[in-house]
């Protein structure tokens, strides 16, 4: 009997700044009514999804800052949502801003959850790679403050088991960084699930504007077929104050094949049935981690953090200091 799971991925279209979360979470309501009545068993929510995508601003009022993210979870504003869940008998996975106290001193993390058809949180994730920026830059359009407002994940890519398979999760930058999936690939995941809030507009490189759709894609399907895992990302799309971004929220197979795909800007739901078990056509076969990967020849990947660096106009020379290959030559000509 195949292991099969019929997944929701729910797209949000914009989240004003002064948009209430009732309302925010009635839409997902909405939307999770809607999975449920096409028989999905998970639905996945984006990231930072109870809220504007925030980071677009420098915000100075440290309560202001705060007024984005939960302090518990659920909270009062997210308890509707996780009792429409058990309610319905569905599970979600849900991205959100979360501000935690830990030996008195408040920690924020840009972060996800997943929680059981009944209600439960399975597992929780904190994003890892940050993107953006910590100090104003005015230059910019828009902010992408991230690195101001987040601490760096510190729960690793950890893997559960739920809904009969093993889940992994991840967050919009992290799709972009090989390493992410590895190393869930490597606890044999079979189903990663992220959110993103992705701007058609990247002020470092404007030249590559008219390729976010086709980089967001690009990622996900390659992490897909080079782990044989399903790979489901769910956009906050749409014109988001004044800020475009981008959509086309997609569920893949672990061939890296789309299996489903939006086509609005908007909160739009669509459905795929996942058989985890074709995973094993990927991990078994070519992506067969324990027959062909090499781990003594990729030291380089953990030992390193990147120290190599090209000079590009209008950025910061960071001096070329090429990483010691150990024991043995530059690897600089
Ligand atoms: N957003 C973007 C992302 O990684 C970005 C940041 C945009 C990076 C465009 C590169 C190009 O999709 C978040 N929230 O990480």
């Amino acid at each position: 009997m195949p292991r099969q799971l019929r997944v929701a991925a729910a797209q949000s279209g914009p989240v004003a700044r002064n948009e209430p979360r009732a309302s925010v979470v009635a839409r997902m309501i909405e939307l999770m009514r809607e999975a449920r009545g096409l028989k999905a068993d998970l639905v996945v929510f984006t990231e930072l999804a109870l809220t504007t995508f925030f980071p677009r601003w420098y915000i100075a009022d440290p309560d202001e800052i705060d007024s984005f993210f939960e302090s518990a979870m659920p909270d009062k504003a997210t308890r509707p949502l996780f009792d429409e869940a058990r309610r319905l008998g569905i599970g979600f996975y849900l991205g959100y801003g979360e501000r935690v106290i830990e030996n008195g001193v408040a920690r924020r993390f840009n972060s996800s959850i997943l929680v059981d058809d009944r209600g439960r949180i399975a597992g929780k994730y904190r994003k890892v790679h940050l993107p953006g920026h910590s100090e104003h830059e005015p230059w910019r359009p828009f902010q992408h403050l991230e690195k101001r407002y987040f601490e760096t994940g510190n729960l690793g890519f950890p893997v559960f088991d739920v809904f009969g398979g093993r889940m992994g999760m991840c967050i919009c930058n992290d799709r972009r960084w090989p390493e992410t999936f590895r190393v869930m690939g490597l606890q044999g995941v079979e189903l990663v699930m992220l959110g993103y809030n992705t701007p058609v507009h990247y002020p470092p490189a404007p030249q590559h504007d008219h390729l976010q759709c086709f980089h967001n894609h690009l990622v996900m399907q390659a992490a897909a077929y080079q782990n044989g895992t399903w790979v489901v990302g769910v956009a906050k799309a749409g014109r988001e104050e004044g800020c475009d971004m981008i959509g086309q929220s997609c569920i893949i197979a672990p061939t890296g094949e789309i299996v489903a795909q939006c086509t609005t800007l908007e909160d739009e739901l669509i459905v795929a049935d996942c058989d985890l078990d074709r995973c094993r056509e990927i991990q078994q076969n070519i992506f067969n981690f324990g027959l062909h990967r090499q781990p003594q020849a990729y030291q380089l990947i953990t030992d390193t953090k990147g120290n190599f660096s090209i000079t590009l106009g209008g950025c910061s020379k960071i001096p070329l200091n090429p990483p010691l290959v150990k024991g043995g030559r530059n690897n600089v000509p």
